[in-house]
Order: structure tokens, then sequence, then C-alpha cells
């Protein structure tokens, strides 16, 4: 610590691994490394993690309410949202109101919210956006364990002899994680990994093994697994024998082995397939390791279950390096689960059983609580679309792009009678509709904890002042309570307070019925809380403190009768959301490894935005010749739901007959780009989760009769989009906001429209005529906008473009390369690193030298330093560096 700065110990608010961090302020400026201290991560960071510090600036904050259009104070505001829930209620009955919360909230403003509507109001239609995301590993744990308890920790993934990744891009999603694991097998010793995924992912470029496995086929190859674990003799009976029950049925709808029918089912080859088994019935210790391929599926649940059979059947389970492995996807997804936030749960792990419902109603002490689940996200906003839910308070999430059919999403929010959004930034997509806005404090202002994938709680906590007039979202749930009459039960003195109460709950009658135990927390004091070292749950009364988690089924015994536990019969079929001929291509969705959902926050960090500045539609070149498609074009997906458009990358990580599009982009970064305007979203039929990785659509060439791309200096840059763009894609870069631009008419006066674009500067120079265009605006011999038109698509090399910003002043040669539109010469190659163009004599860090200045296709790279530019004979090893010019970033960040 230096004198005079403070560092503050928290956790990072991003993904479920949960990094510990530390966190120095100099003046103004943030900085944030890797606590060394923190168990889960040990003193790594990811990319993510940071950049954090780019993106607590207050620009673009919400800082007031904001009632009906217009700021406000708080008074109003509670009042207002008060009186209309209250008003709702009345007429209408506890289900007419409901809200809509995420596993962003801390677990004490989780536990709020979920105490308001369960407890207070005595309405269940409290669901999370952990619906979209964890609810059928919930589901399925509940099945086979009794109660929703995750068995592993992060050290049991180091300690396997092989570790399987299912549906889990664990390389971008959870890259602390990822870092640790292939730290393990950094020697050649440590587990062997097997990837299950459709998409040759960064993770699954890795594995010793990866299974290209047809979308939805999970249960097939699980399935057989059992099967061939009964088959070949490596079924552990007597643990099964005397901790389990339902193999034998689990088996039955497994079906036979038939490994090449299997194989083909599922995609893949039967000698991979068996490989597979092999190696799982051979390696005494494995952890299945599985996320959103798995969960977000209409057979979610039963995939779930597929893969925990397979464990239980080879004892494979509640043992060091053992267990199936759901990993948390948001930084509080766990802490939302352990109070009760989903709809079919009540809280503290308990359900809706009648003494659940009588012991939870006598700790808070209402007459009456929420007696039966509620509605879950989907059902929720379909409701609130037929007008039975009348006043809907969001907090923490952003439905109006996460949610499948989002058109049908908007249509609901639009005519809800009453919407009050909680947010920390104005201008999301769900805000717009809002008919009161609520300020929460953000990372690094608010104050509480968190638990991560491995039931580890840690606190997150506040070194920022509450700027403006933003609020912990507790407050806010808690000022709308004692206007409802509620007082008395929302009383708490800060987030401490809060957490004593959640803790107690979670002991009160508990006497070791339920996993989910933290009672020895109870008692923290205010300083207690405050120092709080991470810990494991359970940490009941009495219990020594976890610092690591416990293999909590080493005693075999489930919160099942009899302490068994179930293998669920689950069907084989799998899921196949079927194309036609119309609709002939399947489309997952996910995500990329600097964004961060909806955007909000990473799209502010100029270096998230290098990896991927705008949204593509990925396909395999077989698939783009056979619908005619080019590569870098504009192209429109559709189907049943809606269309989205998008940019075509080619890309041989996308199976044939698939193709992938990221959930990222909203409405404030992209004139159409919304992965939930595509999606069905059919249901999963035990956890209501909805489909979110495989939906029919068909994908044509949008016209364009102009393509662009407008690069304007921050101060320079309007946030409205250039009008009469059809196509448009916002991108904040390091010293300047790219917009890509597409136009469906020509026009005749492109010169002046683009002139109209750098108003104000000294000099303008431009290049070109009718085939294209460039015009680069200058402030005092500086960059200060360049706006490029063309028939063709043009958007390679913005990052060299981008990187001349910062040129002052702009030399003749980089004017000349501007107007040439291609990048000046480098230094000669210097041929270090392997070998690639003979003919100069350039090698892989001369490659690397030009991707790093912005180099963006093979011409390029000739440009810069020489390569390919003779015989061409490189050239194919050009293109491959360049589709996989993903991991350049990559190593930029690692080397930061
Ligand atoms: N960079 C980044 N990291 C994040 C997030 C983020 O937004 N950005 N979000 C966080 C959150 S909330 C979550 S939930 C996690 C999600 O983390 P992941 O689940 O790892 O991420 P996804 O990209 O949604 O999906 C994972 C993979 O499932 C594959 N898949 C699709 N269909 C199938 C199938 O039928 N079977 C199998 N086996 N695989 C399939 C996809 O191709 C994809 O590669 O990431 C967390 N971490
Ligand atoms: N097509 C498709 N759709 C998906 C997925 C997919 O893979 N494909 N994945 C799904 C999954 S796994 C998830 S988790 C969801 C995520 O989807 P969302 O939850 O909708 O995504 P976020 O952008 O994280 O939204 C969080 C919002 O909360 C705000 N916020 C941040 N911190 C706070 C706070 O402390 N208080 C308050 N009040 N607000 C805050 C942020 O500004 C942001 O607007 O998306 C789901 N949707
Ligand atoms: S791995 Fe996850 S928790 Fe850790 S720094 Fe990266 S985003 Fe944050
Ligand atoms: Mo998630």
């Amino acid at each position: 610590m230096t004198a005079g700065n403070t560092e503050t110990a928290t956790t990072c608010p991003y993904c479920g691994v949960g990094c510990g961090l530390r966190v120095s302020r100099f003046g103004d400026a943030v900085q944030v490394t890797g606590d060394p201290a923190h168990p889960a991560n040990g003193g790594r960071l990811c990319a993510k993690g940071s950049q954090l510090g780019a993106t607590v600036a207050l620009d673009n904050r919400l800082l007031a309410p904001v009632v009906d259009g217009v700021e406000s104070d708080w008074g109003t505001a509670l009042d207002r949202v008060a009186e209309r829930f209250a008003a709702v209620r009345a007429e209408h009955g506890p289900g007419s109101v409901a809200m809509y919360v995420s596993g962003q909230l801390l677990t004490e403003d989780y536990y709020a919210a979920n105490k308001f509507m369960k407890g207070a109001l005595a309405s269940a239609n409290i669901d999370t956006n952990s619906r979209l995301c964890m609810a059928s590993a919930v589901a399925g744990h509940k099945r086979a364990f009794g109660e929703d308890t995750v068995p592993c920790g992060y050290d049991d993934v180091e300690a396997a002899d092989l570790v399987v990744l299912v549906g889990s891009n664990l390389a971008w999603c959870h890259p602390v994680l990822y870092q640790r694991l292939q730290a393990s097998r950094e020697d050649g010793a440590g587990p062997m990994l097997v990837v299950l995924d459709p998409r040759r992912t960064a993770t699954a470029a890795e594995a010793d093994l990866h299974l290209a496995v047809s979308p939805g086929s999970d249960t097939t190859v699980f399935n057989g697994l059992l099967a061939w674990l009964a088959e070949h003799d490596s079924i552990d009976q007597p643990y099964v024998d005397a901790h389990t029950e339902g193999l034998d049925d689990a088996l039955a709808a497994a079906g036979p082995l038939d490994l090449a029918e299997r194989a083909g089912r599922c995609g893949v080859s039967a000698a991979d397939l068996a490989s597979f088994y092999r190696l799982f019935a051979d390696s005494d210790r494995v952890v299945t390791v599985f996320s959103q391929g798995v969960n977000q599926s209409s057979v979610g649940t039963d995939k779930v279950n597929a893969i925990i059979n397979v464990h239980l059947a080879s004892g494979r389970i509640g043992r060091k390096g053992c267990g199936p492995f759901s990993i948390t996807g948001q930084p509080n997804a766990m802490g939302g689960r352990e109070v009760g936030g989903l709809a079919n749960q009540l809280a503290a792990h308990m359900d809706f059983e009648a003494d659940n419902v009588d012991r939870v109603r006598r700790f808070w002490g209402f007459g009456a609580v929420a007696g039966a689940p509620g509605l879950k996200a989907v059902d929720l906003f379909e409701a609130v679309g037929r007008g039975e839910i009348k006043a809907l308070w969001v907090m923490g999430t952003n439905p109006a792009v996460s949610l499948p059919r989002s058109q049908r999403v908007r249509e609901a929010l639009a005519q809800c009678e009453f919407l009050v959004v909680s947010e920390v930034v104005p201008d999301t997509d769900t805000a717009a509709f809002a008919d009161v806005l609520l300020p929460a404090l953000a990372w690094g202002e608010k104050d509480g904890t968190v638990t991560n994938s491995e039931r580890r709680i840690s606190r997150q906590r506040a070194f920022l002042p509450a700027p403006g007039q933003a609020r912990p979202d507790w407050q806010a749930i808690a000022g709308v309570a004692r206007r409802m009459g509620f007082g008395p039960s929302f009383d708490w003195a800060g987030s401490a307070a809060i957490f004593r109460e959640h803790a107690a709950l979670s002991a009160f009658e508990n006497n070791g019925a339920r996993d989910f135990d933290i009672g020895a927390l109870a008692a923290l004091g205010d300083d207690g809380y405050d120092a709080l070292e991470p810990v494991c749950w359970p940490f009941p009364e009495g219990g020594p403190p976890a610092a690591r988690p416990v293999d909590i089924f080493a005693d075999g015994q489930f919160r099942r009768p009899g302490g068994r536990a179930r293998l669920v019969a689950v069907n084989s079929a799998g899921t196949r959301a079927a194309t036609d001929t119309t609709r002939p291509l399947m489309l997952n969705s996910g995500r990329l490894r600097d964004q961060w959902h909806t955007m909000t926050r990473t799209a502010r960090a100029p270096r998230l935005n290098r990896h991927a500045p705008e949204p593509c539609l990925y396909l395999h070149r077989a698939d783009a010749r056979r619908l005619r498609l080019v590569a870098d074009s504009l192209v429109r997906v559709r189907s049943c739901e809606g269309q989205a458009d998008l940019r075509l990358k080619l890309s041989s990580s996308v199976g044939q007959g698939q193709a992938f599009m990221p959930m990222h982009w909203s409405g404030p970064y992209a004139s159409s780009a919304l992965a939930g305007s595509l999606f069905a979203g059919a249901l999963d039929p035990h956890s209501g989760q909805p489909e979110l990785k495989a939906q029919a659509v068909s994908v044509e060439p949008l016209a364009v009769a102009r393509h662009g791309l407008e690069l304007l200096a921050h101060d320079r840059a309007d946030t409205a989009p250039p009008h009469g763009a059809d196509y448009w894609a916002h991108a904040r870069l390091d010293h300047c906001e790219a917009r890509f631009l597409g136009f469906s008419d020509e026009r005749d006066d492109w010169v002046e429209w683009a002139r109209s674009r750098l108003v104000g500067c000294d000099s303008v120079l431009s290049f070109g005529g009718d085939e294209s265009l460039v015009l680069a605006g200058l402030v005092d011999e500086r960059l200060a906008g360049l706006v490029l038109l063309g028939r063709q698509p043009r958007v390679r090399d913005v990052h060299w473009l981008a990187g001349l910003f910062a040129e002052a002043p702009l030399g003749a040669a980089s004017r000349r390369a501007i107007l040439a539109g291609m990048p000046p010469a480098l230094d000669a190659p210097t041929g270090e690193g392997d070998a690639i163009c003979a003919c100069f004599g350039a090698g892989s860090g001369d490659i690397d030298r030009a991707l790093e200045a912005g180099a963006a296709s093979t011409a390029a790279i000739g440009a810069m330093v020489r390569a390919g530019s003779n015989c061409g004979a490189c050239l194919p090893e050009l293109r491959q560096v360049l589709d996989e010019d993903d991991e350049l970033p990559l190593k930029m960040a690692a080397g930061e």
C-alpha cells in the first residue's frame, strides 16, 4: 500500500469463479490486481477482471430516481412504487405483482427481495435470470440429491485424472478456473481433458479429445456411457447398493450401448466415443464440469441427471478429484439459490412443502407467506403480456435483451401497467420501458457478500463513495416495504444485519436436515462481517470454518428418503430442435471472451472491445458457399420468432449446418443484433429453463448499397447513430469510437454526407470516388474523424485505423496509407519465430507484429511485413492465423 492510498480486498463482479481482488485507488484511477490470498484464484486474474478499473467512471450512470421520465428524488419515487404495488395487490391479489431479479445482486439485496415478495407480499412471483442459467442444474440436483447441493470444489478439478467439460467454454467463460486446470496439466501430468461441444471453441482446441457432439445430444452420450459402464464391469456395485436407488430403471432407459448407432446420433465417430467411454471407465478420479451447453436446453434437466447418473453408478462422487460439477455463471448465482430467489424455492434451500412454509413464516414473523411456487421467468413475462401481472419490479437484469422471444417480452414490458427498474445505467433496453427508474450502487460502491461456484462466500467490499443519489438495492426494497406497512421486518441497519438474518434462517430448525447451513455466521458482529475471510458452506454453528469446500457427500448420505441418491431414468433421444429446408441452419448462441452479457459495463472498456468490435454470425465456409454468402458481408438471420442483422464471419470452429452468434449485442450497441429476438426458447419441462442453444434459422444476404466505417475521436462522437444507416454497430476503441455502417439505398451526395460527419475539423483530406471514398478530418494535425464508404464491405484493419488517432501530428506516411486504404510498411521482416514466408524471410514474430498493429487481412500483413505478397505459398498459413486471431488479444491480455 502506498501512503495516502487505500487498498481494499474485494471480489470480481463478473463470473462465478469468484476471484478475490485487491483494489488500489490513486486519485481517480483504480488499479485492480488478483488477491494472492484468495483461495479461488490465488492472485490470478483474467482480462475482464484486470480491466475493471476502466468501468468505474461515472459517465453513463443512473444517479437519480426517474419517475415518468423526469428526474426525481427517493421519497417521491418510493412513495409511487409503494402506492402502485399496494393498490394493484389490493385490487387484483398477490399474484398480480412480481419481481424479476438477478444473480448479479449481492446476497443481502437478494435476501431482501425474496423476503419482500414471498414474505411481506405473500406472492411467489419472484424469479431470477438464473432461470435462464442455472435452473436445470438446480432441478437435476434436487432430483438426484434431494437438495440443490454442488458437490465439488476447484481443487477437485486440479486433482482429477480426467476432466470432462460438457457445454462449457471454460477458457473464455471461467478463465481463472481454466488457468488453474491448465497449470495442473502443464508438466504433462495432471488431468486428461475431454470437451463435449458442437463448436471447436478455444477450450476444445486445447483438449486431449474434442467430441463435436450434435446440438442437444448429450443425453445420448451419457446414457451410452452408463450402458458402457454396465457392459464393461465398471459399475461400482457396493457404492450403488449402499447409497443409491434407480440404477436398473436408468439403465433400461439408457437402452443398449450400440456404439455405432449411438455415435451416429451424436454426430461423432464410434472410435472417439469409445475412447471417451474407456477413458472415463479407466480414470479413478473424474470431474465432469458442465455449464450452459447442458442447462440451456429443452432437455437440460435430463442432461444434468444423465451426467450425475454416471458419477453415482461408478462411485465417482463424494471423494477428492471426483464429481459432477455445475459451475455458476454469475458472481452470485449461488447466493441467489441460497436465499431462494427462484420462484419454485421458498428460502434457504427450503421449498414449498407445508412444514417449510410454516417454518419460514414463523421465522419471518408474517401472518402468511407464499404457500406455492410462483411463475418462472418465461411464464412470468407471458403473464405480464396477458395483463395478469400488472406491477413488475426488475432488478439487476436486462430481460428485454436476455430473455428469448424478446419481441414479445418488449410488448409485455410496454403494456405493463407499472414497471419499476433498478439499474446502474440509464439506457438499457429494459429501462426504456420503466415508469420508475431507481439508481443502484454499482460494483466498487456496494457492500455485501457473494457465493461462487464452489460454495465459497466472499465479501464484496465498497472502495468508492455512493455517487449521486444511488443506493444499495436492499435499501430501495426496505423503503418500499416500510411504506407498505412492513417496516419492522425490513428495519436493518446495514448489510451485516441482513446477512446475520439470512445465516440464522439457514440454521433455523435445521438440525442437519439441510446442507445449506451457515449458522456459525449468524452471530457475526459488524466488525467480523467487515473482516470476513472467504469461507465455504456448510458452516453450521460450532463447526470449523472450511477454507476449502468439504467433500459434502463423503459419507454417502443424501437429502432423500433413506439417505439415498437417485439415478434418474433419462430418455436417450436428446433434443433436436429440427431444421428444415426453409430454415436449414441450427443456431447456437453464447459468450465471447471479453464481453459480459448485455454489455452495459464491458463495452465501456476499449481494450475489451478489441477482440470482437462488431456482432458477427459465425458460419462454416461450406454453408456460406452453399448459401452464396460472402465473407465479411452483412447477413440477415431469420427464425420463426424474428430476425437479426450481423456481419458474416467464416469459421472452422462451427460445424456444417450450424451457426453461432454472441448473446451480447443490445440496443445501444447495434441496430438489430439481439440473439433473444431469434430464440423461441422451448422450455425444459422440469426446470422451466428456456432453450438458448438450438434454433432453426435461415441466413440471407442483407441488401447493402453502401458499406461504411466511421471512426470519430471520443470527444466528437455524438452517441446517436448516423442518420440514415440501416445497419450500424458501435464499439468504443482506445482512441476513437467506431461505427460499422450499412445503407440499403444509394444516394448521390455521399461526399456531402461524409463531410457532415466531420464538421468542425480544421481540414478534411479526401480520396476516391464512386467506388470507394475516404475522408479524414484533422484537428490540430491530429485525426479527429475518418469516414470510409464503399460498395464492398470494408471492415478489416479497423484497429490499425483506430491506432492512427493517437499519432500526433499525423505523419505523411500515415496520411498516404489512410488514403491508399492499406497500412504502411513496418520495419523489415526479422525472421523471428517459426519460418512463415520463405520469399521475404518473415517469421511468426513478424506476423504477430503486423497483427498487433491492426492487420486483419492477408493483404494488410503483406503491406506491413511483406509476408505472402510474392509467391503466396504461405497464404493458407496466414489465413489460418487470421482465423485464429481470437487468440491474439488473449496473449496481449496475459502479457499485461
Ligand atoms: N466472457 C464472459 N464470461 C462469462 C459470461 C459472459 O457474459 N462473458 N457470463 C457468465 C455466465 S452468467 C455464464 S452462465 C457462463 C456461461 O459459460 P458457458 O456455459 O461456458 O458459455 P456459453 O458460451 O453460453 O456456452 C458454452 C458452450 O456450450 C456449447 N453448446 C451449445 N449447445 C450444446 C450442446 O447441445 N451440447 C454441448 N455439450 N454443448 C453445447 C456452446 O457451443 C458453447 O461453446 O459464463 C460466465 N462467464
Ligand atoms: N441467446 C442467449 N440468451 C441468453 C444466454 C445465452 O447464452 N444465449 N444466457 C443467459 C444467461 S446464462 C444469463 S445469466 C442472462 C444474463 O442476462 P442479463 O441479466 O439480462 O444480463 P446483464 O447484462 O448482466 O444485465 C444485468 C443488468 O444489471 C445491471 N446491474 C449491474 N449491477 C447491478 C446492481 O448491483 N444493481 C442493479 N439494480 N443493477 C445492476 C447492469 O447494468 C445490467 O443492465 O442471459 C441469458 N440470456
Ligand atoms: S475469472 Fe471470472 S471472477 Fe475471475 S477475474 Fe475473470 S471474470 Fe472475474
Ligand atoms: Mo448465466
